[in-house]
């Protein structure tokens, strides 16, 4: 039993799990058989990453980053009986409108999976006269509507809080630019009906640790524990090689998630596999989603990894909430309430 309480998540009977290994250090260690998909998934895809899951039927079922062999990345569904092994379909995912005509995106990314009332809502990054949000709901991975595009351009890493807090839906994004951005912050939106976004509040920003110093970017979606909101992130450091991401996590305020409580100063997991050092983008650890068992307190965590491969690793409630704390790193700006 954990001390820390997840909320808001059922037990998951198949919960995709590996002990921690002696030696393993850190409060994340990684799954000894990663990377869980390699490349030339399927025919016409050459690189799948940067992917999201959840539980779904007894099984689990996800939105994955597909990059396609004329170099456009598009999302597949794939589906998994133990979050291990996954069966990814050789279609991309056909979005509609709220009509029923095929409404699809010219290039999608990064997607995010969640659960949200009754509706699973995918969240990606797309072209909307520069790179913004895409945002589709599902109730059962068969039909995917689109609705309205939240934020204007340029934005990516939006990530979609598992319930209402105060009456609105919230999501974190991180405005950017059109390019690599080499700068970025995580902002909250919140919205009354998924439609109309506003209440723009900063969340926090890069900081003195250099692995987190030139951006961060919202990760998997944030988990409610007794502690507050548990948000992976990845921070971004600029090298004469190129970015390097890695993985930090926060708590946030659990009624003003604009508010952090407490921040890892020190990373949790930094690209140093083969896996994650070489690949089409080396050097890259980039979380997107979590599969959380409420009962044992067990968390998986999905990564892609260097733009080439779906990597696992694994903690508990207990563990990174401890981590956090005892490396808690915080600046004025990530306690204020983020309005100027
Ligand atoms: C970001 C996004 C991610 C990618 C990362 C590293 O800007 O494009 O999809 O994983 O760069 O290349």
């Amino acid at each position: 039993m954990s001390k820390l309480k997840i909320l808001g998540f059922e037990p998951v009977e198949n919960m995709p799990w590996q002990d921690r290994p002696s030696g393993a250090k850190g409060p994340i260690w990684r799954y000894e058989n990663n990377p869980i998909i390699n490349r030339n998934p399927v025919e016409g895809v050459a690189r799948i990453f940067n992917s999201a899951v959840v539980p779904y039927q007894g099984g689990f079922v996800g939105v994955f980053r597909g990059e396609q062999t004329n170099g456009i990345p598009a999302i597949y569904l794939g589906e998994s009986k133990d979050g291990f092994n996954w069966d990814i379909s050789k279609e991309k995912i056909k979005f509609v409108d709220q009509d029923g005509n095929s409404f699809m995106p010219e290039y999608a990314y990064d997607p995010r999976l969640v659960k949200v009332e009754d509706n699973y809502y995918v969240i990606w990054c797309q072209e909307f006269y520069g790179a913004s949000i895409g945002i589709a709901k599902t109730t059962d991975f068969k039909t995917f509507i689109r609705i309205e595009n939240p934020f204007i351009p340029f934005n990516r890493n939006a990530v979609l809080f598992p319930r209402k807090i105060n009456g609105n839906y919230m999501m974190l994004s991180r405005p950017s630019d059109s390019g690599h951005t080499p700068f970025g912050d995580i902002f909250l939106s919140q919205s009354p009906d998924m439609e109309f976004w506003g209440r723009h509040r900063h969340v926090m920003s890069p900081s003195g640790e250099w692995w987190q110093s030139l951006k961060i970017g919202g990760g998997a979606a944030p988990i409610e524990t007794s502690e507050g909101w548990l948000l992976f992130y990845h921070g971004v450091t600029g090298t004469c090689n190129g970015f390097v991401y890695s993985v930090g996590a926060a708590i946030l305020d659990i009624d003003n998630p604009s508010i952090v409580k407490y921040r890892t100063g020190d990373f949790m997991l930094t690209p140093e596999t083969w896996y994650e050092e070489r690949g089409f983008v080396p050097n890259v650890c980039f979380p997107c989603a979590t599969i959380c068992d409420g009962k044992t307190g067990r968390i998986a965590l999905y990564y892609g990894a260097a733009d080439s491969y779906v990597a696992l690793a694994f903690t508990t409630v207990d563990e990174v909430v401890d981590f956090i704390k005892a490396n808690n790193s915080l600046s004025e700006d990530d306690k204020a309430i983020g309005i100027k």
